[in-house]
Protein backbone atom coordinates (compact mmCIF):
# COMPACT_ATOMS: atom_id res chain seq x y z
CA UNK A 1 0.00 0.00 0.00
CA UNK A 2 2.33 2.42 1.26
CA UNK A 3 4.86 1.72 -2.56
CA UNK A 4 1.24 1.90 -4.38
CA UNK A 5 1.08 5.64 -2.37
CA UNK A 6 4.52 6.32 -2.87
CA UNK A 7 4.08 5.16 -6.65
CA UNK A 8 1.17 7.40 -7.25
CA UNK A 9 2.91 10.94 -5.68
CA UNK A 10 6.23 10.17 -7.77
CA UNK A 11 4.15 10.00 -11.22
CA UNK A 12 2.13 13.29 -10.80
CA UNK A 13 4.18 16.63 -10.04
CA UNK A 14 0.75 18.10 -8.85
CA UNK A 15 0.08 15.45 -6.47
CA UNK A 16 3.85 15.75 -4.90
CA UNK A 17 3.48 19.85 -4.91
CA UNK A 18 0.06 19.07 -3.06
CA UNK A 19 1.55 16.77 -0.61
CA UNK A 20 5.18 18.03 0.25
CA UNK A 21 4.85 21.55 -0.71
CA UNK A 22 1.71 24.14 -0.72
CA UNK A 23 1.78 26.40 -3.38
CA UNK A 24 2.34 30.22 -3.64
CA UNK A 25 -0.04 32.17 -5.52
CA UNK A 26 0.52 35.47 -7.36
CA UNK A 27 -3.21 36.99 -8.25
CA UNK A 28 -2.49 39.62 -10.70
CA UNK A 29 -5.44 42.17 -11.08
CA UNK A 30 -5.34 45.25 -13.85
CA UNK A 31 -8.01 47.96 -13.46
CA UNK A 32 -10.37 47.87 -16.91
CA UNK A 33 -8.69 46.10 -19.18
CA UNK A 34 -10.48 44.49 -22.26
CA UNK A 35 -9.89 40.84 -24.03
CA UNK A 36 -9.33 42.03 -27.17
CA UNK A 37 -6.34 44.42 -26.18
CA UNK A 38 -3.85 40.93 -26.00
CA UNK A 39 -2.83 39.11 -29.10
CA UNK A 40 -3.68 35.72 -27.07
CA UNK A 41 -7.52 37.16 -27.41
CA UNK A 42 -7.43 39.35 -30.61
CA UNK A 43 -4.17 37.82 -32.57
CA UNK A 44 -4.90 41.61 -34.82
CA UNK A 45 -4.30 43.40 -31.47
CA UNK A 46 -1.03 45.60 -32.03
CA UNK A 47 -0.22 45.82 -28.11
CA UNK A 48 2.79 43.94 -26.82
CA UNK A 49 2.71 42.04 -23.69
CA UNK A 50 5.62 39.45 -23.76
CA UNK A 51 5.65 38.38 -20.40
CA UNK A 52 1.64 37.59 -20.55
CA UNK A 53 2.07 36.15 -23.72
CA UNK A 54 4.50 33.50 -22.29
CA UNK A 55 1.88 33.30 -18.96
CA UNK A 56 -0.30 32.34 -21.80
CA UNK A 57 1.73 30.52 -23.86
CA UNK A 58 3.08 28.19 -20.31
CA UNK A 59 -0.55 28.15 -18.97
CA UNK A 60 -4.42 28.28 -19.58
CA UNK A 61 -6.11 30.55 -21.41
CA UNK A 62 -9.95 30.99 -20.34
CA UNK A 63 -11.78 32.13 -23.13
CA UNK A 64 -15.09 32.61 -21.52
CA UNK A 65 -14.18 34.30 -18.73
CA UNK A 66 -16.93 36.93 -16.84
CA UNK A 67 -17.48 39.40 -14.06
CA UNK A 68 -21.04 38.80 -13.11
CA UNK A 69 -21.70 42.71 -13.11
CA UNK A 70 -22.96 45.72 -10.67
CA UNK A 71 -25.42 47.17 -9.22
CA UNK A 72 -23.07 50.69 -9.59
CA UNK A 73 -21.75 52.93 -11.72
CA UNK A 74 -18.51 51.84 -10.15
CA UNK A 75 -18.12 48.53 -11.83
CA UNK A 76 -15.25 47.90 -9.78
CA UNK A 77 -16.76 48.24 -6.07
CA UNK A 78 -18.83 45.12 -6.88
CA UNK A 79 -16.62 42.99 -9.34
CA UNK A 80 -13.77 43.17 -6.63
CA UNK A 81 -16.25 41.73 -3.78
CA UNK A 82 -16.90 39.01 -6.01
CA UNK A 83 -13.00 38.40 -6.29
CA UNK A 84 -12.26 38.70 -2.39
CA UNK A 85 -15.41 36.60 -1.46
CA UNK A 86 -16.53 34.48 -4.12
CA UNK A 87 -20.27 35.63 -3.41
CA UNK A 88 -22.43 36.55 -6.21
CA UNK A 89 -23.55 40.29 -7.22
CA UNK A 90 -26.64 40.42 -4.87
CA UNK A 91 -25.28 38.76 -1.98
CA UNK A 92 -22.79 41.40 -1.63
CA UNK A 93 -22.67 44.29 1.19
CA UNK A 94 -24.31 47.46 -0.12
CA UNK A 95 -24.76 50.60 1.66
CA UNK A 96 -28.18 50.29 3.45
CA UNK A 97 -30.03 52.31 5.90
CA UNK A 98 -30.51 49.88 8.38
CA UNK A 99 -26.90 49.17 8.74
CA UNK A 100 -27.47 45.11 7.28
CA UNK A 101 -24.58 46.16 4.55
CA UNK A 102 -22.37 46.43 6.78
CA UNK A 103 -23.21 43.27 8.85
CA UNK A 104 -23.03 41.17 5.86
CA UNK A 105 -19.62 43.05 4.81
CA UNK A 106 -17.97 41.91 8.37
CA UNK A 107 -19.03 38.48 7.98
CA UNK A 108 -17.88 38.03 4.62
CA UNK A 109 -14.79 39.92 5.51
CA UNK A 110 -14.08 37.25 7.72
CA UNK A 111 -14.02 34.84 5.03
CA UNK A 112 -12.96 36.32 2.45
CA UNK A 113 -9.75 35.61 0.00
CA UNK A 114 -6.64 36.86 2.73
CA UNK A 115 -8.55 35.80 5.93
CA UNK A 116 -9.16 32.38 4.84
CA UNK A 117 -5.35 31.87 3.81
CA UNK A 118 -4.44 33.63 6.58
CA UNK A 119 -5.70 31.37 8.54
CA UNK A 120 -4.54 28.13 6.73
CA UNK A 121 -0.63 29.67 7.71
CA UNK A 122 -0.40 31.12 4.38
CA UNK A 123 1.61 34.76 4.20
CA UNK A 124 -0.55 37.49 2.86
CA UNK A 125 0.59 40.90 1.23
CA UNK A 126 -1.24 43.22 -1.32
CA UNK A 127 -0.86 46.45 -3.13
CA UNK A 128 -3.35 47.86 -5.34
CA UNK A 129 -5.51 51.37 -5.57
CA UNK A 130 -7.10 52.62 -3.08
CA UNK A 131 -11.08 52.83 -3.13
CA UNK A 132 -13.90 51.13 -5.25
CA UNK A 133 -12.82 47.96 -3.73
CA UNK A 134 -14.27 45.34 -0.26
CA UNK A 135 -11.98 47.61 2.49
CA UNK A 136 -12.78 45.14 5.01
CA UNK A 137 -11.48 42.29 2.97
CA UNK A 138 -8.55 44.29 1.58
CA UNK A 139 -7.69 44.99 5.67
CA UNK A 140 -7.22 40.89 6.41
CA UNK A 141 -4.18 40.74 4.04
CA UNK A 142 -1.14 40.83 6.69
CA UNK A 143 0.76 43.34 4.80
CA UNK A 144 -0.94 45.93 2.72
CA UNK A 145 0.48 48.81 0.20
CA UNK A 146 -2.48 50.35 -1.63
CA UNK A 147 -2.18 53.71 -3.44
CA UNK A 148 -3.63 54.81 -6.53
CA UNK A 149 -1.13 55.15 -9.02
CA UNK A 150 -1.92 56.54 -12.63
CA UNK A 151 1.17 58.74 -13.64
CA UNK A 152 2.83 58.39 -16.05
CA UNK A 153 7.21 57.68 -14.52
CA UNK A 154 7.54 54.28 -12.88
CA UNK A 155 7.19 55.71 -8.94
CA UNK A 156 3.87 57.32 -9.89
CA UNK A 157 2.70 55.15 -11.84
CA UNK A 158 2.77 50.73 -12.42
CA UNK A 159 6.10 50.29 -11.16
CA UNK A 160 5.12 51.32 -7.98
CA UNK A 161 3.07 48.55 -7.33
CA UNK A 162 5.79 46.29 -8.47
CA UNK A 163 7.91 47.94 -5.94
CA UNK A 164 5.58 47.00 -3.36
CA UNK A 165 5.32 43.06 -4.58
CA UNK A 166 9.24 43.54 -4.85
CA UNK A 167 10.35 44.69 -1.69
CA UNK A 168 8.66 42.33 -0.17
CA UNK A 169 9.64 39.57 -1.71
CA UNK A 170 13.35 40.72 -0.60
CA UNK A 171 12.26 40.68 2.82
CA UNK A 172 11.05 37.48 2.51
CA UNK A 173 14.25 36.81 0.98
CA UNK A 174 16.40 38.28 4.06
CA UNK A 175 14.13 36.72 6.78
CA UNK A 176 14.12 32.87 4.91
CA UNK A 177 10.66 32.92 5.10
CA UNK A 178 9.68 29.53 4.50
CA UNK A 179 5.64 29.79 4.74
CA UNK A 180 3.95 29.89 1.26
CA UNK A 181 2.82 32.76 0.11
CA UNK A 182 -0.48 34.47 -1.43
CA UNK A 183 0.18 38.01 -3.41
CA UNK A 184 -2.40 40.41 -4.65
CA UNK A 185 -0.65 42.36 -7.30
CA UNK A 186 -3.09 45.17 -8.35
CA UNK A 187 -2.13 47.63 -10.56
CA UNK A 188 -4.17 51.22 -10.85
CA UNK A 189 -3.88 51.34 -14.85
CA UNK A 190 -5.22 51.32 -17.56
CA UNK A 191 -7.82 52.67 -15.99
CA UNK A 192 -8.29 56.41 -17.08
CA UNK A 193 -6.64 58.66 -16.62
CA UNK A 194 -4.39 56.75 -18.93
CA UNK A 195 -1.14 58.45 -18.26
CA UNK A 196 1.42 56.56 -20.43
CA UNK A 197 4.72 56.60 -20.42
CA UNK A 198 6.39 59.12 -23.26
CA UNK A 199 7.86 55.40 -24.92
CA UNK A 200 5.61 53.43 -25.25
CA UNK A 201 2.80 56.71 -26.50
CA UNK A 202 5.58 56.72 -29.34
CA UNK A 203 5.38 53.00 -29.65
CA UNK A 204 1.45 53.11 -30.06
CA UNK A 205 1.00 56.85 -31.88
CA UNK A 206 -0.48 58.28 -29.18
CA UNK A 207 -0.38 61.75 -26.44
CA UNK A 208 -1.45 62.13 -22.74
CA UNK A 209 -4.33 64.37 -24.29
CA UNK A 210 -5.74 67.48 -22.18
CA UNK A 211 -6.76 69.92 -24.30
CA UNK A 212 -10.89 69.59 -25.20
CA UNK A 213 -10.58 71.94 -27.80
CA UNK A 214 -8.47 70.11 -30.27
CA UNK A 215 -8.18 66.78 -31.58
CA UNK A 216 -5.29 64.77 -30.22
CA UNK A 217 -2.80 64.17 -33.52
CA UNK A 218 -2.12 60.63 -34.68
CA UNK A 219 0.69 58.57 -36.12
CA UNK A 220 1.45 55.88 -38.35
CA UNK A 221 1.57 53.39 -35.61
CA UNK A 222 -1.57 54.71 -33.61
CA UNK A 223 -4.22 51.48 -33.57
CA UNK A 224 -6.73 51.68 -35.91
CA UNK A 225 -10.17 51.82 -34.78
CA UNK A 226 -11.93 48.59 -33.16
CA UNK A 227 -13.77 46.73 -35.60
CA UNK A 228 -17.14 47.69 -34.05
CA UNK A 229 -16.48 51.13 -33.58
CA UNK A 230 -19.63 53.26 -33.47
CA UNK A 231 -20.08 57.15 -33.74
CA UNK A 232 -22.85 56.65 -31.27
CA UNK A 233 -24.43 54.12 -29.64
CA UNK A 234 -28.06 53.65 -30.95
CA UNK A 235 -30.30 54.10 -28.05
CA UNK A 236 -30.01 55.14 -24.08
CA UNK A 237 -28.45 52.18 -22.48
CA UNK A 238 -29.31 53.36 -19.17
CA UNK A 239 -26.76 55.09 -18.18
CA UNK A 240 -25.50 57.24 -20.95
CA UNK A 241 -24.80 60.45 -18.87
CA UNK A 242 -22.40 58.84 -16.52
CA UNK A 243 -19.03 59.65 -15.96
CA UNK A 244 -17.11 57.17 -18.21
CA UNK A 245 -19.18 57.72 -20.52
CA UNK A 246 -18.73 61.76 -20.82
CA UNK A 247 -16.26 62.96 -18.68
CA UNK A 248 -12.40 61.04 -19.01
CA UNK A 249 -10.09 63.32 -19.44
CA UNK A 250 -8.89 63.21 -23.45
CA UNK A 251 -12.15 61.74 -24.19
CA UNK A 252 -14.92 63.60 -22.38
CA UNK A 253 -18.19 62.77 -24.71
CA UNK A 254 -16.29 62.36 -27.93
CA UNK A 255 -16.58 59.59 -30.28
CA UNK A 256 -14.58 60.60 -33.58
CA UNK A 257 -11.92 58.15 -34.86
CA UNK A 258 -8.63 60.42 -33.55
CA UNK A 259 -9.94 60.16 -29.86
CA UNK A 260 -11.20 56.84 -29.81
CA UNK A 261 -7.77 55.87 -31.45
CA UNK A 262 -5.42 57.96 -29.43
CA UNK A 263 -7.42 56.50 -26.29
CA UNK A 264 -6.76 53.20 -27.58
CA UNK A 265 -3.32 53.73 -27.73
CA UNK A 266 -3.23 55.50 -24.48
CA UNK A 267 -4.43 51.81 -23.10
CA UNK A 268 -1.83 50.05 -24.92
CA UNK A 269 0.98 52.20 -23.45
CA UNK A 270 -0.38 51.87 -20.07
CA UNK A 271 -1.20 47.86 -20.80
CA UNK A 272 2.45 46.93 -22.15
CA UNK A 273 3.75 48.86 -18.84
CA UNK A 274 2.01 46.43 -17.10
CA UNK A 275 3.20 43.65 -18.36
CA UNK A 276 6.89 45.42 -18.10
CA UNK A 277 5.95 45.27 -14.08
CA UNK A 278 4.64 41.83 -13.67
CA UNK A 279 7.87 40.64 -15.89
CA UNK A 280 9.93 41.95 -13.03
CA UNK A 281 7.80 40.41 -10.42
CA UNK A 282 7.49 36.75 -11.94
CA UNK A 283 11.90 37.16 -12.99
CA UNK A 284 12.36 38.26 -9.06
CA UNK A 285 10.25 34.87 -8.24
CA UNK A 286 12.47 32.82 -10.63
CA UNK A 287 15.67 33.85 -8.87
CA UNK A 288 14.07 32.85 -5.66
CA UNK A 289 13.27 29.77 -7.41
CA UNK A 290 10.17 30.18 -6.26
CA UNK A 291 8.21 30.53 -9.30
CA UNK A 292 8.12 26.65 -10.24
CA UNK A 293 5.96 26.76 -6.90
CA UNK A 294 3.86 29.82 -7.51
CA UNK A 295 0.34 29.36 -9.08
CA UNK A 296 -0.21 33.27 -11.29
CA UNK A 297 -3.25 34.41 -12.29
CA UNK A 298 -3.49 37.50 -14.25
CA UNK A 299 -7.15 38.84 -15.03
CA UNK A 300 -9.02 42.33 -14.86
CA UNK A 301 -11.66 43.52 -12.92
CA UNK A 302 -13.82 43.89 -15.86
CA UNK A 303 -13.27 45.22 -19.58
CA UNK A 304 -14.02 48.60 -21.30
CA UNK A 305 -15.91 49.59 -24.72
CA UNK A 306 -13.21 52.93 -25.78
CA UNK A 307 -15.52 53.36 -28.44
CA UNK A 308 -16.51 49.90 -29.26
CA UNK A 309 -20.63 49.98 -30.06
CA UNK A 310 -20.41 54.17 -29.28
CA UNK A 311 -19.93 53.45 -25.93
CA UNK A 312 -16.47 54.56 -23.98
CA UNK A 313 -16.85 53.12 -19.99
CA UNK A 314 -17.59 49.62 -18.45
CA UNK A 315 -21.22 50.50 -17.90
CA UNK A 316 -22.67 47.74 -20.62
CA UNK A 317 -23.17 44.42 -20.59
CA UNK A 318 -21.31 44.02 -24.29
CA UNK A 319 -18.21 40.87 -24.69
CA UNK A 320 -15.92 44.38 -24.48
CA UNK A 321 -16.82 45.01 -21.13
CA UNK A 322 -18.57 41.77 -19.44
CA UNK A 323 -16.03 39.48 -20.31
CA UNK A 324 -12.01 39.74 -18.44
CA UNK A 325 -9.37 38.06 -19.93
CA UNK A 326 -7.90 35.36 -17.62
CA UNK A 327 -4.91 33.54 -17.27
CA UNK A 328 -3.91 30.84 -15.18
CA UNK A 329 -0.16 29.26 -14.68
CA UNK A 330 1.61 26.85 -12.32
CA UNK A 331 2.05 23.71 -11.32
CA UNK A 332 -0.42 20.85 -12.43
CA UNK A 333 -2.01 23.65 -14.82
CA UNK A 334 -2.00 22.57 -18.55
CA UNK A 335 0.17 24.16 -20.37
CA UNK A 336 -0.49 25.99 -23.36
CA UNK A 337 -4.13 25.56 -23.13
CA UNK A 338 -7.05 27.07 -23.97
CA UNK A 339 -11.14 26.16 -22.53
CA UNK A 340 -13.71 28.49 -21.96
CA UNK A 341 -14.24 27.68 -18.80
CA UNK A 342 -17.44 29.80 -18.64
CA UNK A 343 -16.00 31.13 -15.24
CA UNK A 344 -16.82 34.36 -13.11
CA UNK A 345 -14.25 36.16 -11.56
CA UNK A 346 -15.97 34.70 -7.97
CA UNK A 347 -14.72 31.26 -8.87
CA UNK A 348 -11.04 32.91 -7.94
CA UNK A 349 -11.01 32.23 -4.33
CA UNK A 350 -12.33 28.20 -4.50
CA UNK A 351 -9.70 28.06 -7.13
CA UNK A 352 -7.21 29.22 -4.96
CA UNK A 353 -8.70 27.01 -2.10
CA UNK A 354 -8.52 24.14 -4.12
CA UNK A 355 -4.95 24.21 -5.15
CA UNK A 356 -3.80 24.52 -1.42
CA UNK A 357 -5.79 22.31 0.11
CA UNK A 358 -8.02 24.58 2.35
CA UNK A 359 -11.86 24.48 2.37
CA UNK A 360 -13.88 26.89 0.60
CA UNK A 361 -15.83 28.91 3.32
CA UNK A 362 -19.10 28.76 4.04
CA UNK A 363 -19.86 31.94 2.04
CA UNK A 364 -18.23 31.28 -1.19
CA UNK A 365 -20.68 30.29 -4.02
CA UNK A 366 -17.91 30.10 -6.31
CA UNK A 367 -17.21 27.32 -8.21
CA UNK A 368 -13.75 25.75 -8.17
CA UNK A 369 -12.00 25.73 -11.93
CA UNK A 370 -9.44 23.48 -10.91
CA UNK A 371 -10.85 20.61 -13.33
CA UNK A 372 -10.61 23.14 -15.86
CA UNK A 373 -7.22 24.36 -15.61
CA UNK A 374 -5.78 20.50 -15.23
CA UNK A 375 -7.73 20.13 -19.09
CA UNK A 376 -10.20 17.71 -17.22
CA UNK A 377 -13.05 19.77 -18.13
CA UNK A 378 -14.15 22.65 -20.69
CA UNK A 379 -16.45 24.64 -18.43
CA UNK A 380 -17.86 24.58 -14.69
CA UNK A 381 -21.23 26.15 -15.65
CA UNK A 382 -23.44 26.20 -19.12
CA UNK A 383 -25.06 29.81 -18.07
CA UNK A 384 -23.73 32.97 -17.56
CA UNK A 385 -25.69 35.69 -16.30
CA UNK A 386 -24.78 39.10 -16.39
CA UNK A 387 -25.75 42.60 -14.22
CA UNK A 388 -25.86 46.46 -15.14
CA UNK A 389 -27.81 48.29 -12.64
CA UNK A 390 -26.11 50.97 -12.22
CA UNK A 391 -28.20 53.34 -14.09
CA UNK A 392 -31.76 53.80 -14.22
CA UNK A 393 -33.58 50.18 -13.39
CA UNK A 394 -33.86 47.66 -13.83
CA UNK A 395 -31.33 48.52 -16.03
CA UNK A 396 -29.38 45.82 -18.35
CA UNK A 397 -29.30 42.33 -17.91
CA UNK A 398 -27.38 39.32 -20.12
CA UNK A 399 -27.52 35.46 -20.27
CA UNK A 400 -25.16 33.55 -22.79
CA UNK A 401 -25.65 29.64 -23.03
CA UNK A 402 -24.12 28.59 -25.68
CA UNK A 403 -22.72 30.44 -28.73
CA UNK A 404 -25.99 32.50 -27.95
CA UNK A 405 -26.30 35.93 -25.87
CA UNK A 406 -29.08 37.97 -25.12
CA UNK A 407 -29.00 41.61 -23.33
CA UNK A 408 -32.04 43.24 -22.11
CA UNK A 409 -32.19 46.84 -21.45
CA UNK A 410 -35.09 48.74 -19.31
CA UNK A 411 -35.51 52.16 -17.98
CA UNK A 412 -38.59 51.86 -16.07
CA UNK A 413 -39.02 55.53 -15.89
CA UNK A 414 -40.28 55.36 -19.61
CA UNK A 415 -40.89 50.99 -19.64
CA UNK A 416 -39.03 50.97 -23.14
CA UNK A 417 -37.02 47.88 -23.49
CA UNK A 418 -34.40 46.92 -25.86
CA UNK A 419 -33.59 43.54 -26.42
CA UNK A 420 -30.33 42.00 -28.13
CA UNK A 421 -29.78 38.37 -29.80
CA UNK A 422 -26.65 37.69 -30.85
CA UNK A 423 -25.57 34.19 -32.30
CA UNK A 424 -21.67 35.08 -30.75
CA UNK A 425 -20.33 32.12 -33.16
CA UNK A 426 -21.04 34.20 -36.31
CA UNK A 427 -21.33 37.53 -34.77
CA UNK A 428 -18.46 37.88 -32.15
CA UNK A 429 -18.01 41.10 -32.28
CA UNK A 430 -21.96 41.85 -31.43
CA UNK A 431 -22.39 44.05 -34.66
CA UNK A 432 -25.68 45.81 -34.56
CA UNK A 433 -27.57 47.28 -37.66
CA UNK A 434 -25.80 50.20 -37.27
CA UNK A 435 -23.01 48.86 -38.08
CA UNK A 436 -24.26 47.86 -41.40
CA UNK A 437 -23.87 51.39 -42.37
CA UNK A 438 -21.97 52.45 -45.25
CA UNK A 439 -20.46 55.61 -43.15
CA UNK A 440 -19.71 53.19 -40.19
CA UNK A 441 -18.24 50.39 -43.21
CA UNK A 442 -15.78 53.17 -44.19
CA UNK A 443 -14.04 54.03 -41.06
CA UNK A 444 -14.17 50.42 -39.71
CA UNK A 445 -13.51 48.64 -42.98
CA UNK A 446 -15.81 46.11 -41.53
CA UNK A 447 -18.66 44.63 -43.88
CA UNK A 448 -20.76 42.46 -41.78
CA UNK A 449 -22.89 39.66 -43.75
CA UNK A 450 -26.54 39.31 -43.16
CA UNK A 451 -26.44 37.41 -39.45
CA UNK A 452 -24.06 39.88 -38.18
CA UNK A 453 -26.69 41.88 -36.41
CA UNK A 454 -29.21 41.72 -33.73
CA UNK A 455 -31.21 39.09 -34.70
CA UNK A 456 -33.88 39.61 -31.51
CA UNK A 457 -36.30 40.48 -33.70
CA UNK A 458 -36.25 38.44 -36.22
CA UNK A 459 -39.13 36.06 -36.95
CA UNK A 460 -36.99 32.47 -37.49
CA UNK A 461 -35.00 33.69 -34.35
CA UNK A 462 -37.94 34.03 -32.32
CA UNK A 463 -37.94 30.43 -30.49
CA UNK A 464 -34.47 31.42 -29.54
CA UNK A 465 -35.10 34.62 -28.12
CA UNK A 466 -38.54 32.92 -26.26
CA UNK A 467 -36.18 30.32 -25.00
CA UNK A 468 -33.42 33.22 -23.48
CA UNK A 469 -36.01 35.25 -21.81
CA UNK A 470 -36.80 32.43 -19.78
CA UNK A 471 -33.38 31.11 -19.17
CA UNK A 472 -32.47 34.67 -18.45
CA UNK A 473 -35.36 35.16 -15.80
CA UNK A 474 -34.56 32.05 -14.49
CA UNK A 475 -31.18 33.50 -13.98
CA UNK A 476 -32.45 36.52 -12.32
CA UNK A 477 -34.64 34.79 -9.54
CA UNK A 478 -31.77 31.79 -9.13
CA UNK A 479 -29.53 35.23 -8.28
CA UNK A 480 -31.97 36.98 -6.31
CA UNK A 481 -32.01 39.75 -8.82
CA UNK A 482 -34.76 42.02 -7.10
CA UNK A 483 -35.93 43.58 -10.49
CA UNK A 484 -37.44 42.42 -13.37
CA UNK A 485 -38.29 43.52 -16.62
CA UNK A 486 -41.63 44.87 -17.83
CA UNK A 487 -42.12 43.07 -20.83
CA UNK A 488 -40.47 39.96 -19.52
CA UNK A 489 -43.45 37.11 -20.64
CA UNK A 490 -41.32 34.10 -19.36
CA UNK A 491 -42.80 31.80 -16.74
CA1 LIG B 1 -12.18 48.74 -12.75
CA1 LIG C 1 5.99 33.95 7.41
Amino acid sequence: MKTLALAILLASPLSLSAAGKRPNFLIIVADDQATSDFGFYDPKSTLETPNLDRLAAEGTVLDAAYHMGSWSGAVCTPSRHMIMSGASVWHLPRKKRDGAGAKLAASLADNSLAAVFNRAGYDTMRTCKNGNSFAAANRKFQVVRDASKRDAPDPLGSGWHAQQVLDYLAQREVEKDPDPFLIYFGFSHPHDTRNGKDDLLAKYGASNHTDRSVLPKLGAKSPPLPPNYLPRHPFDSTHMGCRDEVNVSGVWDKRDPATVRNEIGREFACSENIDIQVGKVLAKLETMDQLENTIVIYTSDHGIAIGRHGLMGKQNLYEHTWRVPFIVKGPGIKAGHRAPGNAYLMDLLATCCDFAGIESPPTNEGTSLRPILEGKKETVRDTLYGVYCGGTKPGIRSVRSGDWKLVKYEDEKNGTVHTQLFDLASNPLELLPAHHDSAVSKLTGIKPDGVQTNLAAKPEFEAKRKELEELLLRQMKDHDDPYRFSDHTGS
